[in-house]
């Protein structure tokens, strides 16, 4: 691969490659690309694609959902690790999941303190309104930190990719424990009830973070596999809405639920049946700087 220019340079045509391919950044009509054969381009895909599957099959974490508290938990786990493979799981083709927007589609975003540190840390600006600060579009939040985690060499998103079911295995005392996802391309896991047999692949992992919301059509997944697989009894089932009582328990109650699974997100308040909080967003980005914490520290155990 070619090296990637960090200064001016970038956004000046490199003069060999003028000789060399004949390319003219002419904008009165002489713009000139570089040749291409078609089967090039499928290749430089398919290589890094498959190489990359190749490669993740075998993570560190995996990070299922890239909503704001998945986000914010790869940010952290990725800047504090940098020695560690991450990859984020994301069944839809936008990663994001609902922090595109603030409440009822409305685009300001409000995040209550003391989690504004983080939009800080992000460069991203807002408005001081006291016990609260207010980001001017939920986009702008969202896509800074998508950027950020996606430039981080050690992360590795697979959106379009559903998890499907978990890898549980037994340790030598016969204790369950999550050791890894199973998944599929998104569209053919919303078809299996049309088409026979389209089996799924696998990642394998010592620790899974599930950050999938709250219970939806694929929300609250994995937290909703722990009860039909026999490791949790029953959901506590999200409560009604109480801010006040909601963000904190969402971030003090961020841990690993099982062995080898951590949920963060809304995902938690379906096993541990804590209330929502509507459309304040600092709890998500409190539980998942937190799901990072509880991940380096089973690792280092
Ligand atoms: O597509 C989902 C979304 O992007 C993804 N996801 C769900 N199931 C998946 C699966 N495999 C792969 N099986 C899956 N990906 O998970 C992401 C969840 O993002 P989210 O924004 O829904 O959840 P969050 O917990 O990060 O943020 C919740 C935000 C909410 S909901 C709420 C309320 O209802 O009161 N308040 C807040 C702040």
């Amino acid at each position: 691969m070619a090296p990637v220019a960090t200064s001016q340079e970038q956004y000046q045509t490199s003069p060999m490659d003028v000789q060399k391919y004949d390319v003219h950044e002419d904008y009165k009509g002489g713009y000139r690309f570089a040749p291409i054969e078609e089967s090039q381009v499928s290749r430089a895909m398919i290589k890094r694609y498959f190489n990359t599957m190749y490669e993740r099959a075998v993570s560190d974490v995996v990070i299922v959902g890239a909503g704001s508290a998945g986000l914010s938990c790869a940010y952290t786990l990725a800047k504090d690790r940098p020695d560690l493979k991450i990859t984020i799981v994301e069944a839809n083709v936008a990663p994001g999941g609902g922090a595109w927007l603030g409440g009822q589609l409305m685009t300001p975003m409000v995040i209550r303190k003391p989690a504004d540190r983080f939009l800080r840390e992000l460069g991203v600006e807002y408005e001081d309104e006291g016990p609260f600060v207010v980001v001017k579009h939920a986009a702008l939040f969202t896509s800074t930190l998508l950027s950020k985690v996606l430039a981080m060499p050690n992360v590795v998103l697979m959106n379009a990719t559903a998890v499907e079911d978990l890898i549980v295995h037994a340790d030598f005392e016969g204790k369950q424990r999550v050791a890894g996802v199973v998944t599929n391309w998104t569209l053919v896991a919303l078809n299996h009830d049309t088409q026979s047999c389209m089996d799924p692949n696998t990642i394998t992992a010592p620790v899974i973070i599930s950050a999938t919301g709250h219970d939806g059509p694929m929300g609250a997944f994995s937290a909703k596999r722990l009860v039909s697989a026999g490791l949790l009894k029953e959901l506590g089932n999200m409560r009604g809405l109480d801010m006040n009582r909601a963000e904190p328990a969402i971030v003090n109650g961020t841990r690993e639920v099982t062995p080898g699974l951590i949920l963060t997100g809304m995902e938690l308040s379906e096993h541990d049946g804590s209330n929502r909080m509507g459309p304040t967003f600092g709890a998500m980005i409190g539980s998942g700087v937190k799901a990072a914490k509880e991940a380096i520290r089973i690792l280092d155990t």
